[in-house]
This record gives structure tokens, sequence and C-alpha cells, in this order.
């Protein structure tokens, strides 16, 4: 493990080293502004408001925070597109959206400020991994809706380095680059890294003799001891970066070389903890559902967004001298929400995909493995006796037809296993409909 940058430069150390109580000015004068703007120019939140009886003039800081309605997904998208908005389509510059569905969106409108910042809290973030103009940044996460690609290259720009766009995909092609150009830093899924690392391993290439120094991985759960493997097989500083599209993206927060939690942005997202079942906030240290308040964005500023990630907060200083909180790697999730190769699935989705399909039952189960570093998923399909009697043709040209469903709404490639009638467990209560094998 290369750790002799540890010495790095802060990016902004004005407000990633600020007092606290100075921040928590800083933070009441912008949430004052937030909650007046979204309460004057976005129906939902003047509506969820009303309901609760609060007005903006009630929430005269950060400790008024938890009169505030929640917001959560399904918000998004009912309001799909433009529902959210506070500010006329004349100011948005940008749109970005989830990685998951095709078919109902999640998308956030950007003004020039709001990039600006996420620019921002992304050159943080390069500079959390001892990035400089002097580094060499390729950027193997998607480009295009999805904000990883744009994300990081607008941060890494930010501070002066090359970047190199590749995009993610063709492996091959990235370590050619990687050993042509000398990049020095590689940003991607932890799961890509892993493939990119093997891949290096099999192409009997000695890492030690790459300019890698350091990884900047997120956008998926991970774990400490994938963290290890990576290190390991790229011999660099692996890094944990934590964001989501309805904050801007990568960046939220970001680890420091001491690998000690990810340090949240708080002049820009605020975040909380709650207990997910009873919505009562916890003090920090305890564990429970991560809730974030946006208090610099215009384009779609979001107030109390539930994001279903299960973590803990740290307020101890940092050894890097940053006194910004510290998220601990992300748990798990709340709600149902997986991730596979990167992208959002719920299984209500594939329920919905199959309550399309002429003679499949809603009864199904998803099996998601981790077969080398790339993950897998097989969908268990109940089915009813008329299609489990056909021949082998007929059943190989129906699991056709579900694949290619599932392929269309949900974007992912999934092994389709019929399944006779009523083999599928069925559930009183809550159903189980994913078995996650992968050890993480
Ligand atoms: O994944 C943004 C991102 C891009 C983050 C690149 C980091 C790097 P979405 O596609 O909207 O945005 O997915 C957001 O991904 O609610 C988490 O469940 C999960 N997630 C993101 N980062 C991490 C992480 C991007 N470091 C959802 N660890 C979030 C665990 C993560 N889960």
């Amino acid at each position: 493990m290369k750790c002799e940058h540890k010495t790095a430069n802060i990016w902004n150390p004005e407000m990633e080293c600020i007092d606290r109580e100075e921040l928590k000015k800083i933070q009441s004068e912008r949430l004052k502004k937030t909650v007046k703007r979204v309460y004057e120019n976005v129906p939902l939140y003047r509506a969820r408001m009303d309901e609760k009886g609060v007005k903006p003039e009630d929430i005269r800081g950060v400790d008024d925070l938890k009169y505030l309605p929640f917001t959560d997904k399904p918000d998004l998208r009912e309001g799909f597109p433009y529902g959210l908005f506070a500010v006329p389509k004349h100011d948005i510059i940008r749109i970005q959206g989830s990685s998951g569905t095709t078919g109902m969106p999640i998308v956030t409108g950007y003004t020039k400020n709001d990039i600006g910042v996420w620019t921002e809290m992304a050159a943080r973030s390069v500079t959390m991994a001892g990035g400089t103009a002097d580094d060499i940044v390729q950027i193997c996460y998607g480009y295009g809706l999805f904000t990883g690609g744009l994300g990081l290259h607008q941060g890494a720009t930010e501070v002066g380095a090359m970047v190199i766009p590749m995009s993610s995909g063709n492996t091959q092609r990235q370590i050619n680059m990687m050993q042509a150009m000398g990049s020095t830093i590689l940003c991607c899924t932890p799961s890509y890294a892993m493939l990119i690392g093997e891949t290096i391993r099999d192409m009997g290439i000695d890492p030690g003799k790459l300019k890698l120094k350091a990884g900047i991985f997120g956008a998926e759960p991970w774990s400490e001891n994938m963290r290890a493997r990576i290190e390991e097989l790229l011999g660099i500083d692996a890094l944990d970066i934590y964001g989501l599209t309805e904050m801007a993206g990568p960046g939220v927060s970001c680890e420091c070389l001491y690998k000690n939690g990810m340090h949240v942005n708080e002049d820009h997202v605020i975040p909380e903890i709650i207990n997910p079942e009873t919505l009562e906030v916890l003090p920090y240290g305890e564990s429970g559902e991560l809730v974030l308040s946006t208090i610099t964005k215009e384009g779609t500023p979001l107030l109390r967004y539930r994001t279903h990630d299960l973590c803990r907060l740290n307020v101890e200083k940092c050894e890097c001298g940053r006194t910004n909180v510290r998220m601990d790697r992300i748990k798990g999730r709340s709600d149902d929400m997986l991730i596979i190769r990167g992208v959002n699935v719920f299984p209500s989705q594939i329920e919905t995909v199959l309550m399309e399909i002429p003679n499949a039952s809603p009864h199904f189960m998803i099996v998601v493995d981790r077969v080398g570093p790339t993950d897998s998923m097989q969908l268990q399909v109940e089915v009813n006796d008329e299609i489990f009697a056909d021949t082998v043709g007929q059943m190989q040209t129906y699991k056709k037809m579900i694949a290619e469903k599932v392929k269309s709404t949900l974007g992912l490639s999934a092994d389709i296993k019929l399944v006779p009638p009523k083999s599928i467990p069925r559930f009183e209560g809550k159903a189980r409909r994913v078995l996650d094998n992968r050890k993480l």
C-alpha cells in the first residue's frame, strides 16, 4: 500500500476544517433560505408543510430541521419530470438521472451554480485521494445520465488534473491506456476496480510498474475485505466515495487517506440519522437510515430526503484536520433496493414486468451472486401448469421473452429459471424476494 502521499492538501480548508459552531451558523442561514424557496416554488413542499402546520418562518435554524416533512423516492417519481424543480426551466443547464430503470427514471436539474457546487464537492473528493494538478485521473465510471462519470470528471478538472474520460467497459483498453498514459488515480465502481485488478494480474503485468497511487470507488456497497483485495491487486490506496443523483451525485462524502469514514460536505448537505421504523432522529454514533437535506441546491432542492442507506455518523475530528462529520461505510439499505452491476433494482420492478407476461405469476425470487468480480442475477419465475407442460423449445422461447423484457425495463441481463407452480415460498408478512449471496 502506498501511503507516502498522506500529507495531501485540503481543497477548501476554510470550509472543510471549519469550527463546528461556525458551520452551524452557515448551515442555519442556508437552510432557512432553502425552506423559503421550496415553500414558495414547489407545490409538494408547500402542501407537506401546510399539512404539518409548519411555516417557513418556524424554521430558525438547523435545530428546527426535525419539524420539516420527509421526502422520498416516490415523490421524485410522481413529480417526474419537472414537478420538484424550484426554478424556471430557463435556469436549468443540465439534467442527470438515476442509474436504475429506463421506465420511470429519477431526474434532477442543475442550475449553473448547482454544477459549481457539485464540482466543488467532487474536487474536494479528488483532493482527499491526494489528487493535484500533477495527477492523471482515469475515469471509468459511466458517462451520461448517471452521475459517476461527469461528477468525477468535473472534480478532477477543477483540481487541474489531466483527465482521461474512458467511461466503463473494455477492460484491456482501460489497462493499455493506464500503462501508456501513466494514470495515477483510478475512478470506478469497486467491482470494476476488482475486475481491472484481476485482468492486470492475468495479463502478467506487475502492478508495481503502474503509476497508480489511489482509487476513488463508490456507487455500490463494498467492504473492508474488498478494499484490502483491491489495494493488493493494484498497489494503491482504495477510497470510498458516496453520493446519489438526488443530492447532485458523487461527492456528498468521500474518504481521506486515513480511511476512517467519509467526510460529508456539510456546508452543502446536512446529514441526519433516523430510525427507519419510528422516524425518530438518532444521536451521532448510532446506526440508522441516512437522511439528507440540500442547503445550497437551486434546481431541485430536497429537504430531509430519505436515502434508505444505513450507516453511522462520527463527529470526532479526523487526523487529516477536517472537522466535518464522517459517514461510516454504507451497511445496507432500509428498503429492498438492490444494486447489481451498478444498476439500482427494486424487486417491485420485476414484479411489474412479470405481471405483463401471460402465464407468469407474480411469485419470483431474485438470486444474486458474485462470480469473480462480477454480479450475476438469476430470476426464478413461477409459471402455471400450462407452461410447465410445454416442450423444451417452447419453454426456451418463453424464457427468452422474459429475459428480453427484464433487459429492456431494467437495463440488466438476468438468467431466467422457470420453476413449477407453488414452488416459490409464500409470505404472510413482508415478502422476501431476494437471496443475495454476494460476500462483499
Ligand atoms: O451511485 C452516485 C455515485 C457515483 C456515487 C459514483 C459514488 C460514485 P445513484 O445511481 O443515484 O448515484 O445511486 C445512489 O447508490 O443511495 C447508495 O445506495 C448507493 N451508493 C452510492 N455510493 C455508495 C457507496 C450514484 N460508496 C445509491 N457505498 C445510494 C455504498 C453507495 N452504496
